[in-house]
């Protein structure tokens, strides 16, 4: 299981908007127009208690920060309540927040107290991070290439596979492919006998995933999977239009997905 770092974190209103910017040249629409079309909502100032955590690896730095700076990126009203856990919770309900964020060291849930929806993190990071590549400008193709299937690349699998994309998938964890070829029909890709693909969708806690062999010219990655799946210089030279951001694109699709 990968935790953030403060360091991953560090400058989340810039990345956020280098995020936003990359978004938009691939799709043509922000985040916030993704975020719309795919669940059909749009926030109206929602209260947002966020919950700091103490259980497990304990409190992370710069994370509920971070959670206040997207939530009021995005248009939320949201604030970090002073205690954790339980008292935190308490105080965030007191408070009238609307919808409580709070992640523990395995999962990461929004959840909205006037209608009852929850959302975990990772089948909207695979999601959102799906459906950016599945709107880009710049290719009819649909045979996109899937590496990390795990709980955040399955669900960005099966949501390929629902929008009638040719999904290639691949994990270095050879029963969890199978399963995915079974449950999703994808297609197992070989590293061994690569070929070129225009879109690559990548969620894996690993370095340098993405070798040269598959990356076709204006490639492009969506990839939440943290470090980062591509080397600069790979990056540089087929002018790969990269969509990845450690927090903000996951937590916004969790967002629009409870209202
Ligand atoms: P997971 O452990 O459930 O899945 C990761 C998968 O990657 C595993 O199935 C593993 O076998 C596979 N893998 C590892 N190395 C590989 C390699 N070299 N080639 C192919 N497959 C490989 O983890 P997850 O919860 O799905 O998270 C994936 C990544 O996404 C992590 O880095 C996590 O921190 C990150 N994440 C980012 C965001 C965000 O908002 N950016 C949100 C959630 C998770
Ligand atoms: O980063 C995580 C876990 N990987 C779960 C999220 C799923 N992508 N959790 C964050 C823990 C935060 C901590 N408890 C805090 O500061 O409140």
């Amino acid at each position: 299981m990968a935790l953030l770092t403060p360091e991953d974190l560090k400058n989340i209103n810039r990345q956020l908007q280098e995020a936003d910017s990359a978004v938009l040249r691939v799709t043509g629409l922000d985040i916030k127009g993704v975020c719309k079309a795919l669940y059909g909502t749009s926030p109206c100032s929602e209260k947002v208690g966020i919950v700091p955590v103490t259980s497990g690896n304990g409190i992370i730095g710069n994370f509920s920060a971070s959670l206040h700076a997207i939530t009021q990126y995005f248009g939320f009203d949201s604030f970090v309540t002073d205690m954790p856990d339980v008292s935190g919770y308490y105080e965030a309900v007191r408070n009238e927040a609307e919808i409580i964020l709070m992640a523990d060291d395995h999962t990461f849930l929004a959840h909205n107290l006037n209608n009852g929806k929850i959302a975990n993190n990772q089948p909207c990071t695979g999601i959102i991070y799906a459906e950016i590549i599945s709107r880009n400008l710049k290719t009819e193709s649909k045979d996109v290439l899937v590496v990390g299937l795990g709980k955040v690349g399955f669900p960005g699998a099966a949501h390929f596979v629902h929008k009638g994309f040719r999904v290639y998938g691949y994990d270095a964890d050879k029963a969890l492919l199978e399963k995915t070829i079974s449950n999703l029909g994808v297609i197992p890709f070989d590293p061994s006998n690569p070929r070129k693909f225009s879109m690559i969708f990548e969620a894996t806690p690993c370095a340098n995933t993405i070798p040269e062999a598959i990356i076709s010219e204006d490639c492009v990655i969506s990839t939440p999977g943290i470090p980062c799946a591509i080397s600069e210089e790979l990056r540089k030279k087929y002018n790969v239009q990269l969509v990845m951001e450690p927090l903000g694109i996951g937590t916004a699709s969790m967002l629009y997905s409870v209202l």
